[in-house]
């Protein structure tokens, strides 16, 4: 097929899983064209089957809010009718999913039908397209792609409550390349952070309030407090310069490290002994199954998808949002010499499931669908 993907080309969940998502396909055969402002952060290979497509807006003094979702729909009519897509593929509802049916209609007026297919992440649903400012464009837009997917059962359930829609969602999860995140050989990396044996704590994210760092370094001076710990924060964003001051204030500095955005998350994982994921909302984790892939168990909230991915007991611990005290319990349970085997090699297991083998074909099947509906 030649598939078009619209997507944010950041470092975020949405991003990452359209990107892994494009190259995939690229590699079992697909021409994959990325539509995008600037070039995804992990499209980082050459192969003959991916291309990348840049948007542009020009600049004009009269606009002091550049029209993107215009500039993005032209881009899509264009890529569509002299590429030869057979199907447009937008990750994230706001403003993908609107410009998507813009330039389906353009392309209708030029005899062209393209089926469009939104993949629902989370935020778009959770946090912004329900605001009052979105939520009309946002239901009109889902209701009139072509096929509709969401990347956990929660984030579907939850879409249903908020919006008036009327098109039948597919849950199909985020998934990870096994071949590179798995546990790897660092042990001269571990010494030299943990040369005492200490218990290795991981936390990566955005640095987003929703992230709820803060829980994450108090869960870490709970468990520091009854053994000997370190803490990894990996990433970056808005909320940072409060938790670097947080570490100062309750004298953790020594026993935590800010890394800040690595693109090798993978190496820091092959590390650890526990990911702490405290978010107050997350669609699916995708952070978390990272973790898990690569032999680590997660200490999370339950917070929307996460207790799809985070099995209760078996790959970890679940609590209530912003319960500090129980996710100290439940961390300091799995971290336990005779405990931690058995949820390492439960978090590894249950992460096999998501792998991409199994998951990029569930996308193939819903493109056929759509290119067979219009
Ligand atoms: O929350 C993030 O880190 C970024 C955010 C995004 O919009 O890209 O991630 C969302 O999409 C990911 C990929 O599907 C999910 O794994 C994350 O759980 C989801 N984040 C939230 O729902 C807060």
């Amino acid at each position: 097929m030649n598939i078009g993907i619209v997507c944010y080309p950041t470092f975020g969940g949405s991003g990452v899983v359209a990107t892994e998502l494009g190259k995939a396909l690229a590699q079992r055969g697909h021409r994959v064209h990325f539509i995008t402002y600037s070039q995804p952060v992990r499209l980082d290979f050459f192969n003959e089957n991916l291309f990348y497509h840049e948007v542009y807006i020009p600049p004009y003094p009269l606009f002091q809010f550049p029209p993107y979702e215009l500039a993005l729909a032209s881009k899509m009519v264009d890529i569509a009718q002299n590429e030869k897509l057979d199907v447009l593929h937008v990750h994230y509802a706001i403003p993908h999913a609107s410009a998507a049916f813009m330039a389906k209609q353009i392309l209708l007026t030029r005899g062209i039908r393209i089926p469009v297919v939104t993949t629902l992440h989370g935020t778009d649903i959770t946090l912004v397209g329900k605001d009052a400012s979105y939520e009309p464009v946002v239901t009109f837009s889902i209701n009139q792609s072509d096929g509709v997917t969401a990347v956990s059962a929660d984030l579907r359930r939850e879409t249903y409550e908020y919006f008036a829609i009327e098109k039948e969602i597919e849950v199909i999860p985020n998934f990870i390349n096994l071949e590179r995140f798995q546990k790897q050989e660092k042990g001269h990396f571990k010494s030299a952070i943990a040369p005492e044996g200490e218990k290795l704590l991981v936390h990566t994210s955005n640095f987003r309030s929703v992230k709820r760092v803060d829980d994450v370094v108090n869960i870490f001076a709970g468990v520091r407090k009854q053994i000997p710990a370190k803490l990894l924060l990996v990433g970056d964003g808005p909320d940072r310069p409060r938790i670097e001051k947080l570490c100062r204030d309750i004298g953790l500095c020594q026993d935590i490290r800010f890394l800040g955005k690595l693109e090798a998350v993978e190496e820091v994982l092959s590390i650890a002994d526990l990911f702490l994921m405290p978010s107050e909302k997350e669609s699916f984790g995708l952070a978390a199954l990272e973790a898990m892939a690569c032999e680590v168990p997660v200490v999370s909230t339950n917070a929307g998808g996460i207790p799809e991915l985070n099995e209760h007991n078996i790959t970890g611990m679940v609590s209530e949002v912003g319960d500090v005290a129980d996710m100290v319990k439940n961390a300091l349970y799995v971290l336990k010499d005779e405990n931690l085997p058995r949820f390492k090699a439960a978090a590894r297991a249950h992460a096999e499931t998501f792998a991409l083998e199994n998951i990029v074909p569930l996308y193939e099947a819903c493109y056929q669908r759509a290119v067979d509906s219009v």
